[in-house]
């Protein structure tokens, strides 16, 4: 059977309006299979997924956090007022016995439909203009998922713990299925010497001193639609929103965006941490935040700005001495240079911030007014 037939069959469990006139690959994603459906002139087009359940291993919960998610959103959306909600939230469609996914025997695997949202533009890189509207967007999103009732599954376990990032990346190393930690020796031990550090939030965690709340977990630029005018429409990507810290949000969004280059870019020279972009999403994010984030969730945001270099840098590694197979790759030495963007990046983090820089911009932001 031809690929088109075979996705045209799968789409065909799914309640969807109007006919299809095409099924295309779309976007960057590193982890699912995306495919945009274009359909006859008044039904939406809409978005085909394959589920990757080999990172995804609980698809039913999964989409269920997934309709939990969506419905608040949607729910919160409309009592504030707000229009304009097809684009402002995703819309996953259901099949014929009321679920949001199906599993198909003739690919082996799950599948899920969404509507596309028109009119809306992904970035991997953004502006100090958009990077403040984005970080109000950022805050948003928690403070609209802040009063969720129902309780979300974890979909990836320990997702971003990375006192268990760093073990498993031990055990890769010592597995070495790949003969390639040998090559690599330079690189973890930039890692291993930062292990102590990069693994407090975990141990506040265990004092109680640091909460967990909802979260997006996955906030890279390409997470997030833009309407022309480069407001923020949407936040996508919905896999992995889960409790997780706070600041897990903050540190992964500027991870993308305040990076000089793209995050594969090989050439590390490149690479380079905008502080531009730190100021202007920080004050966003704040703006939002301030009526929710604890003095201790404010003190680790400038922990969270070097985590998320330093936890990617890990993944990527850890992936590229198990032989990829957890990313996408387009070429073998793929996820090396991408781990090594990720260091190049954290060193320059480390520079920007050795007498504190981030703090103190932190702390202009959440000053009251004096009193007058
Ligand atoms: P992955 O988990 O593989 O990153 P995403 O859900 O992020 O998959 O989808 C990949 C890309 O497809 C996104 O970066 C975005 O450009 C685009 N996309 C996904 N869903 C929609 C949608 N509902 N409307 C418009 N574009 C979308
Ligand atoms: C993956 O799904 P995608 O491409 O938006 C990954 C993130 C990483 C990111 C690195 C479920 O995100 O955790 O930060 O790649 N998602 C998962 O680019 O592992
Ligand atoms: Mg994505």
């Amino acid at each position: 059977m031809k690929d088109i037939d075979r996705y045209l069959r799968i789409a065909d469990n799914f309640l969807y309006e109007g006919k299809i006139l095409s099924i295309e690959p779309y976007g960057d994603g590193l982890i699912n299979d995306t495919f945009r459906i274009t359909t006859s002139e008044e039904a939406p087009d809409y978005m085909l997924q394959r589920i990757n359940h080999s990172v995804f291993r609980n698809v039913a919960m999964l989409q269920d956090n997934i309709r939990k998610v969506t419905g608040h959103l949607y729910e919160r959306k409309k009592a504030a007022g707000e229009t304009d909600l097809e684009r402002k939230v995703l819309r996953f469609i259901d099949n014929k016995d009321g679920e949001n996914y199906i599993y198909d025997q003739d690919t082996a695997s799950y599948w899920r439909m969404m509507a596309f949202i028109p009119d809306a533009l992904t970035y991997d890189s953004v502006t100090p203009e958009n990077a403040y509207k984005t970080g109000l967007a950022i805050s948003r999103f928690h403070s609209e998922l802040s009063d969720m009732g129902e309780r979300l599954g974890e979909t990836i376990p320990h997702f971003h713990d990375m006192a268990y990032r760093l073990e498993e990346f031990r055990q890769a190393v010592r597995a070495d299925k790949a003969s390639r930690a040998a090559s690599v020796q330079g690189l973890i031990e930039e890692i291993e010497s930062r292990a102590e550090d990069m693994t407090a939030a975990e141990r506040l965690y265990a004092a109680g001193k640091l909460p967990k709340r909802i979260c997006h977990c996955d906030t890279k630029v390409n997470n997030l639609l833009f309407d022309k005018d480069g407001e923020v429409l949407a936040v996508i990507d919905l896999d992995t929103v889960m409790p997780s810290f706070i600041f897990s949000d903050y540190g992964d969004f500027l991870r993308t965006a305040a990076n000089f280059t793209a995050e594969d870019d090989p050439d590390t020279e490149k690479v380079g941490f905008d502080h531009k972009i730190f100021e202007a999403f920080t004050e966003g994010y704040l703006e939002g935040a301030k009526e929710f984030i604890t003095p201790v969730e404010t003190l680790m945001l400038p922990f969270a700005v070097r985590l998320f270099p330093y936890m990617q840098c890990v993944r990527f590694l850890g992936d590229y001495i198990n032989g990829d197979t957890y990313y996408k790759i387009k070429y073998p030495g793929h996820n090396l240079a991408r781990a090594e963007n990720q260091m190049a990046l954290l060193k320059s983090i480390e520079k920007y911030d050795k007498d504190g820089a981030m703090a103190s911009f932190i702390a202009t932001c959440i000053r009251q007014p004096d009193n007058v």
